[in-house]
């Protein structure tokens, strides 16, 4: 059970469909594929997902921060552990896409080791999930076409929609333009990636009272910090803080400051072990969670929905896990499937996915 050896690959699939949001805009997954291997021949997988507009990591510093600093590090530990490893990771600041990786392969690696379940040894609380489709910018018609395009294929039924555009009017027509599309029984929440004000934000709100929007997500910066007090003080939308609760201690601030009054938990940047420190937080201070997406491949989403099933508080919304399906390609030796708007849990030891060998060698960039 000791780590002997830590890879870190870089990858780089193209997607078919880019993804537009107010932050930023993803055209390619440039992804860093993490390997964790240990004396007995036990191979952990995690992919890593750089988000420079969130977080400040790159392909290459997610690789650079796992080759020179943490593989070292952690070398030698057994998969047991695990609040050593992450007490020798964070002797470096940040990086949380880089140490959330790790600490995944770790638990798969352990998974495998016992021939058991991650989403079981977590919790076990159910095998699958409803999922949430992220519609991104686009023209009126083109995002209404694609959110129909997801509920007839997938039985998708839940959609968070991109906002944060100027003007507000931009958005707001988008939103309309949905749910006319979709009907009343399409749930429907925005995220708007810091693009608006606090008050564009209130504008918007109200001018989408309408729409029974059931979340908002991230509408203004974490930085304005009066100005989201007040925009949540005002508004009956739940209001979700994601890239502004990416720690524990930033989850603490954003809700006792009245700035959110829940938190999106994303395994890709937290990981397994501090998005169950995060989940049981929220649980203790009674706020509700959603399972976000940080933009995942197939391996990424495998993490997101063994975590989401395995807690009752976090399986109980959608869970954001179907933009892999506007990549061209993926890592994995079989697909994950969306069928009647759910994902299951994969039953195999650890995460329960396989890499094809010959898709890696395809699309890794390091040879
Ligand atoms: C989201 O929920 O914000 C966009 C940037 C990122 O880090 O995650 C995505 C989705
Ligand atoms: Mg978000």
């Amino acid at each position: 059970m000791k780590v002997v050896r830590i890879e870190a690959i870089p990858f780089a699939i193209p997607y078919r469909k880019p993804l537009r949001f107010a932050s930023g805009e993803v055209h390619v997954a440039d992804h860093v594929l993490v390997r964790v291997h240990t004396d007995d021949g036990v191979v952990g997988v995690a992919e890593a997902p750089p988000r420079p507009y969130t977080y400040g990591e790159t392909q290459e510093s997610i690789v650079a921060v796992i080759d020179k600093l943490f593989a070292p590090e952690l070398r030698g530990l057994t998969l047991l552990e695990r609040e050593a490893a992450h007490a020798r990771m964070d002797r470096t600041v940040g990086n949380p896409a880089a140490k959330a990786a790790v600490d995944m392969a770790i638990w798969d690696a352990l998974g495998r080791t016992l021939g058991l379940s991650v989403s079981q040894l977590l919790g076990g609380f159910t095998d699958r999930m409803r999922v949430s489709h992220m519609v991104g910018f686009a023209p009126d018609a083109e995002m209404v076409a694609e959110a129909e395009r997801v509920r007839d294929t997938y039985g998708i039924q839940v959609f968070k929609v991109k906002v944060g555009r100027r003007p507000v009017e931009l958005d707001v027509g988008a939103c309309r333009a949905l749910r006319v599309a979709l009907g009343p029984d399409v749930e429907l929440y925005v995220d708007g990636n810091r693009g608006w004000t606090p008050s564009e934000a209130a504008r918007a709100l109200r001018a989408m009272a309408d729409l029974d929007l059931t979340l908002s997500e991230e509408l203004c910066p974490a930085d304005d910090v009066l100005g989201r007090r007040w925009l949540t003080a005002q508004t009956t939308v739940p209001t979700v803080a994601d890239e502004s609760a990416p720690t524990p201690g930033a989850v603490t601030r954003e809700l006792l400051d009245g700035a959110a009054t829940m938190v999106s938990i994303k395994t890709a940047r937290t990981g397994f072990s501090r998005s169950q420190a995060i989940l049981h937080q929220c649980e203790g201070l009674g706020a509700e969670v959603v399972m976000g997406n940080q933009i995942d491949g197939q391996l990424g989403t495998a993490c997101t929905v063994a975590f989401g099933a395995a807690h009752r508080s976090s399986s109980r919304r959608a869970g954001e896990l179907s933009n892999f399906l506007d990549m061209s390609d993926d890592l994995l030796t079989e697909p994950l499937e969306i069928s009647g708007g759910e994902l299951a849990v994969r039953s195999g030891p650890g995460i329960g996915v396989d890499v094809d060998p010959d898709k890696l060698a395809h699309y890794r960039r390091d040879t």
